[in-house]
């Protein structure tokens, strides 16, 4: 048996990026496909929860010092992603260390010091960035409630996004419909998990 692929989603805040995760991981382990859906940060750890404290503007933390907090949640999780990709576990993560990036680097810090925490982090199989007006995105669901909410901010964390966004990346006009973004999605992610099974995950 083949390794699971790494299958990372990017994108601002309600640009669907929960909802596609969901899909995607219902549809893939209905085909069978070991799918587990991950997301960063994750709350339930240590760390997770000092992030959530701030996120929910409970606490306050210094820029830097919530970054690598940040970046610290994904490297305690390294050894368990490395654990499940090779046991054939597909993962499907709802933000990763663009979100790192380029939420820090919207508040006006130097892109490679963001960068620098999160270097020798596993490199996902495959990145989906979905683009959405800022305008748009702030008219759905409760989009306000956490810290970064605000559209001014997001539009920042758009430009980041588009400055840190790779040629392999694949970019989903995230204002379609659910359906059909969900038609894309499957159709591109087989490929993927065919593709990998017999690579090696990269740094
Ligand atoms: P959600 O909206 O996905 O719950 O995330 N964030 C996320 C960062 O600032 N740095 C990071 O490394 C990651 C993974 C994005 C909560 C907020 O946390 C931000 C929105
Ligand atoms: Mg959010």
């Amino acid at each position: 048996m083949g390794r699971g692929a790494f299958v990372v989603f990017e994108g601002c805040d309600k640009s669907g990026k929960s909802t596609q995760c969901r899909l995607l991981v219902d549809y893939l382990n209905s085909l069978g496909k070991k799918t587990e859906l991950w997301r960063f940060p994750e709350r339930s750890t240590a760390i997770g929860q000092i992030i959530n404290g701030y996120i929910t503007k409970k606490d306050e933390l210094h820029d830097k010092a919530v970054h690598l907090m940040f970046s610290a949640n994904r490297w305690e999780l390294v050894p368990l992603i490395k654990e499940k990709i090779a046991s054939g576990v597909t993962l499907v993560v709802d933000r990763y260390a663009y979100s790192g990036v380029a939420f820090t680097s919207a508040k006006g810090y130097d892109m490679l010091w963001c960068k620098n925490c999160d270097i020798g982090l596993p490199r996902p199989d495959a990145v989906y960035y979905m683009n959405i007006d800022v305008e748009d995105a702030s008219v759905r669901g409760d989009y306000g409630c956490e810290r970064y909410e605000v559209s001014d901010f997001q539009k920042k964390v758009q430009e980041c996004f588009q400055s840190l966004k790779e040629p392999s990346w694949n970019v989903i006009d995230a204002g379609e419909s659910i359906d059909n973004i969900h038609k894309i999605l499957c159709e591109s992610v087989l490929k993927t998990l065919a593709e990998c099974e017999n690579t090696l995950l990269s740094e």
